[in-house]
């Protein structure tokens, strides 16, 4: 029988950052990408970046770094090189072939966590849901290329068989069963969901940029012990639990975490999680003011807050919505806050009767 060493090596890989539009911050993409790879245990050994003006559609890049990399990559050989920027097959099939390894782009790279979190059934479904998805349209230049430079690993792990083998009927007969059997679940939350309301508690959310501390502040406020770690997306499964607030019982959800460019195929397949946020009476938006640049110039948090703001409207969460600067213990620097605003601490409770105060006055 094999034996395996506890101490497996880590899979490593080189991160390339492209910036298309104006006013992008190079250092936060560079910054983001670097830590999805670790959410995921690669190692990054490498890291490139580009401005991209005159955009090569085969390549995205262009030819000059192209080049650079290949040079790289001959002295350090990696097992992966990860695109921040959204790829189409054949853009996959060329960056391969030229750096002769396998490559994945930020989609890609952000199911493969999700994948690997998934614990319940439904969060299981709808990552495979949203990996089928994702593939279907890259499914002949994926296969091509993951024959010659290898399909395990990061990007290619699913819940169960691989999908490599299954070639496009198969795929769209089972991209309609997950469908089915998400609905089938959604149904059953919605069934619950009446239930809840009839008894008329209030419903608060805890949404926000990935490791904010939505997870931390949901136990510190409940008393509960959820899984938080420093890492991206360490919740998938939505939790609830009753809050007493000043005389009156709610139950307050802590959901998956948000991200920039969430890929369209997981906001699809996760519409009944983020419903949770949807049918609240009061949205915590928790962010991290803590996220900035090195030097503390660059406010990363506020793109964090736009995108998160932009998810939120567009599913539909039009409802009250308080914003929860957590982790204050380690600010030095505050700012003037308007009405819906509070700082808190998860860890030192600090600012939670405050907090309180003010949910129960939105609510
Ligand atoms: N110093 C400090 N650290 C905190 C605080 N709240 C959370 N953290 C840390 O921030 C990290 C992320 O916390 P989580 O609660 O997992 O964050 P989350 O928003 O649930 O993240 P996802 O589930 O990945 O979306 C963990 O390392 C926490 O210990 C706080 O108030 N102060
Ligand atoms: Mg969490």
């Amino acid at each position: 029988m094999a034996t395996y060493s506890t101490a497996e090596k880590k899979q490593t890989a080189i991160v390339i950052v492209i910036v298309t539009k104006k006013g992008e911050s190079m250092a936060r993409k560079l910054d983001e990408i670097v830590r999805l790879a670790e959410a995921t245990d690669l190692q990054v050994v490498g890291s490139f970046t580009q401005n991209v003006k005159d955009f090569n559609k085969s390549t995205v890049i262009g030819s000059g770094k192209v080049q650079e990399i290949v040079e790289f990559l001959e002295s350090n050989p990696v097992d992966l090189a990860i695109v921040d920027y959204k790829l189409t097959g054949s853009q996959i099939s060329n960056l391969s072939n030229a750096f002769s390894t396998r490559v994945i782009d930020r989609v890609g790279l952000i199911l493969d966590i999700f994948a690997k979190r998934a614990k319940t059934n439904e969060a299981k479904l709808q990552v495979k849901l949203a990996q089928n998805i994702y593939l279907l349209p890259k499914l002949r230049d994926v296969k091509e290329t993951s024959n010659k430079y290898g399909g395990a690993g990061v990007g290619m792990r699913g819940p169960g068989e691989t999908k490599l083998e299954l070639d496009r009927r198969r795929l769209e007969k089972e991209i309609d069963f997950l469908k089915k059997e998400i609905q089938k679940i959604k149904s059953q939350r919605q069934v619950g969901r009446r239930e809840r309301e009839k008894t008329g508690i209030k419903k608060v959310a805890l949404v926000g940029y990935t490791n904010a501390g939505k997870s931390s502040l949901l136990n510190a406020l409940t008393k509960e012990n959820i899984y938080v770690q420093d890492k991206y997306f360490a919740t998938l499964d939505t939790t609830s639990r009753k809050l007493f607030l000043n005389g009156q019982n709610v139950i307050l959800t802590d959901t998956v975490g948000f991200i920039s460019e969430l890929p369209h195929e997981l906001v699809d397949s996760f519409t009944s999680t983020l419903e949770e946020a949807k049918q609240a009476d009061l949205i915590l938006h928790v962010v991290d003011p803590t996220a900035t640049s090195q030097d503390g110039k660059e406010l990363y948090y506020e793109e964090s807050m736009r995108v998160t703001n932009q998810v939120l409207d567009d599913i539909g969460a039009t409802k009250n919505r308080l914003t929860v600067y957590n982790k204050c213990d380690l600010i030095t620097q505050r700012k003037q806050l308007s009405e819906n605003e509070v700082y808190v601490s998860a860890k030192t409770k600090e600012g939670f009767d405050e907090l309180k105060e003010k949910m129960t006055s939105m609510l």
